[in-house]
């Protein structure tokens, strides 16, 4: 039987637009926006597809869009984490192109404004929007692709904590490449956040994304945006020789401090923070509060929690501390420079770090620098939705035509600040 647990999500998205609705441009943005772009290189990595150009509202249950036609939504029956289940006229079987405007108030490095792609039963007529449930949706690609990417909004901790989402790639119908997360269950509950989904390193004709709660299928609420696809012959056109990427885990690393300075894989760190800064409260700090040592932390326990990040034990945090043995904690990080030892033109690592109070509105910003001048960025406002000390990863990565380090900091209102943050998992492809 269809009930009440399927709406909260819906309410708090409600809530989420009616908070952004006094801070909302009276304006609005939405009839200036460019459409489509073209095929691209470089920063943008792949076809874009950022369904801004389409009309909000039901689409049906297949859609051909931008070289990719989007079916099997939903259809089947399943599972929630606390027991209940849900039946295919639940969760609705629709392509939903839904004006998100308000949600760019709250999550500005999101996507692009103003329209997502939601699925299932609803949307809200202009800038309010509903999350709709995604219990799986099928993209056939025109053209074999070498890589894909979006980036996807969901609810996580209760009643969603547990449910799995997973991207999974397929060439001719077999499995070829995976990227899949574990909703948070740290208490609370639908807490929204982001995360960019990804695959690559093999050709594929066909994308699942589909949800599970102990194998079975699952329905959160998801929108998923910009989704970039890599042609096949796109790597030829670049003389892209399929160098392996370079990887840095810090697992086979001792746990302790590193010193100011450390060369790993490819990369030497240095600069860690050695600035004074402020904290969205209007507190400051100093450079010995946060201290300036690169620290390999053994974080087994987090990894309990948090399955799918990074890769156990070590990750590298910064500042004053760490814990001995699989307990952690999570260093201040204001900035830290990687100069690398040969130019790369993609790097990427995940990142896990509080959010909500105390550190809402901090943004986290890696750059990449080819001779000292910045050639990419990506961007990330914390979110500030109420609550505390709210963990979650997000994969930070750039990309351009050769950059040769990388600047990974903290500011807030323009100012040094100083997050608690850890890193795993740095992918520097040459
Ligand atoms: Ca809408
Ligand atoms: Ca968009
Ligand atoms: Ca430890
Ligand atoms: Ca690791």
């Amino acid at each position: 039987m269809p009930k009440s647990v399927l709406y909260p999500a819906l309410l708090a998205g409600t809530l989420l637009a009616a908070s952004a609705l006094a801070a909302a441009s009276p304006s609005g943005e939405g009839g200036a926006l460019p459409g489509p772009q073209p095929i691209a290189t470089g920063l943008s990595g792949g076809m874009l597809t950022d369904y801004d150009d389409l009309a909000e509202g039901f689409k049906g249950t297949e859609l051909h869009h931008n070289g990719v036609t989007y079916r099997e939504v939903n259809g089947i029956g399943g599972v929630f984490p606390d027991g209940d289940t849900f039946t295919p006229d639940d969760v609705g079987d629709e392509l939903i192109i839904e004006d998100a405007g308000y949600l760019f108030d709250d999550f500005p490095d999101f996507g692009s404004t103003p329209n997502v792609l939601t699925f299932g039963t609803t949307f809200m007529p202009g800038p309010n929007l509903s999350l709709g449930a995604l219990v799986q949706v099928t993209l056939a690609l025109d053209t074999p692709a070498t890589a894909a990417s979006f980036e996807a909004i969901y609810y996580e901790n209760g009643p969603w904590g547990g449910i799995q989402l997973h991207l999974d790639a397929y060439r001719n119908g077999v499995l070829v490449g995976s990227d899949v997360a574990t909703l948070s269950d740290l208490g609370d509950r639908d807490n929204l956040t982001t995360r960019t989904f990804s695959v690559g390193g093999a050709t594929f004709d066909t994308l699942h994304f589909h949800a599970t709660y102990d194998g079975q299928p699952s329905a959160p609420r998801v929108m998923i945006d910009n989704l970039r696809v890599t042609p096949e012959d796109a790597l030829f056109a670049d003389g892209f020789d399929g160098a392996a990427p370079l990887l840095a885990d810090y697992d086979d690393l001792t746990e302790g401090f590193k010193g100011q300075s450390m060369h790993y894989q490819g990369a030497t760190y240095r600069d860690v923070n050695g600035i004074g800064g402020v904290f969205p409260d209007g507190d400051t700090f100093t450079p010995d509060d946060v201290g300036d040592e690169l620290v390999i932390e053994d974080a087994g326990y987090l990894f309990n929690d948090f399955p799918d990040f990074g890769s156990t034990p070590n990750v590298l945090t910064f500042g004053t501390t760490f814990m001995p043995g699989p307990n952690l904690s999570l260093g201040a990080l204001v900035q830290v420079t990687l100069d690398l030892d040969a130019p790369a033109s993609a790097a990427s690592f995940e990142a896990i770090y509080y959010e909500n109070g105390p550190w809402g509105g901090i943004q986290l910003h890696l750059d990449a620098l080819d001779g000292g001048t910045v050639v990419a960025s990506d961007v990330v406002t914390l979110s500030d939705l109420g609550d505390r000390d709210n963990l979650t990863t997000r994969t930070f990565s750039v990309k351009a035509a050769r950059f040769d380090s990388l600047h990974f900091y903290a500011t807030y209102d323009g100012q040094p600040s100083a997050p608690r943050v850890m890193i795993d998992n740095l992918m520097l492809t040459p």
